[in-house]
């Protein structure tokens, strides 16, 4: 009989996350597919994606600022870095690098060159205009907003449409200077 393999703590743990993290992507992928089936627009999928996006960001910067103990940026060359870095890996697994500022440092560019969400995933013909990723759009513009940080967040390149990367483009809009909740006597 072949002897019974004990594998170690370590591989177990590396193993709940693989299966979580191909759960989560599934995940995704059935809620795509029911929004497509729903809403049948693929413009109001990608409004929707980007909604339950913002929706979850504003939730999860309080997640990520207790967690990540990153002290708070000052300029927003710095939060790119952060973002790119630091939250990718906490909630993607993955991290992005940050590229092709603008003269002024106001937008730069999120590319990823492996994306989980996307494993296993092709999109038939019918859903040419998809942004099939636009949940991480709105998670990005929701989280800083929270943190006084008004942005503009598009796809600029996206593999499942034939490019070579996946590039978010984000902007700062505005940066509202954040005030002391309370007055000092
Ligand atoms: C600051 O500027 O004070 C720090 C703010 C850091 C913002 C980090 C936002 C994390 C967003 C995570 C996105 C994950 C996408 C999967």
């Amino acid at each position: 009989m072949a002897p019974l393999v004990q594998r170690s703590g370590d591989a177990v743990f590396a193993n709940v996350e693989r299966v979580n993290a191909e759960l989560f992507t599934l995940t995704y992928g059935a809620i795509v597919r029911q929004l497509l089936t729903d809403l049948e627009e693929v413009e109001e999928v990608n409004k929707q994606l980007d909604q339950m996006g913002y929706n979850i960001g504003i939730r999860l910067i309080d997640e990520f600022l207790a967690k990540s103990n990153v002290s708070r940026c000052v300029e927003f060359k710095e939060t790119a870095e952060v973002i790119a870095k630091v939250g990718f890996k906490m909630f993607l697994g993955v991290t992005a690098s940050v590229a092709n500022w603008d003269a002024d440092g106001a937008s730069c560019s999120l590319i990823l060159e492996d994306n989980p969400l996307v494993d296993f995933v092709e999109l038939p013909d019918t859903c040419q205009g998809l942004y099939y990723c636009n949940i991480l759009s709105g998670v990005i513009r929701g989280a800083l907003e929270v943190v006084s940080m008004k942005t503009e967040v598009n796809w600029v390149r996206d593999m499942l449409r034939g490019d070579d990367a996946y590039e978010l483009r984000v902007k700062l809009l505005k940066q509202v200077p954040e005030e002391y909740p309370y007055k000092d006597d």
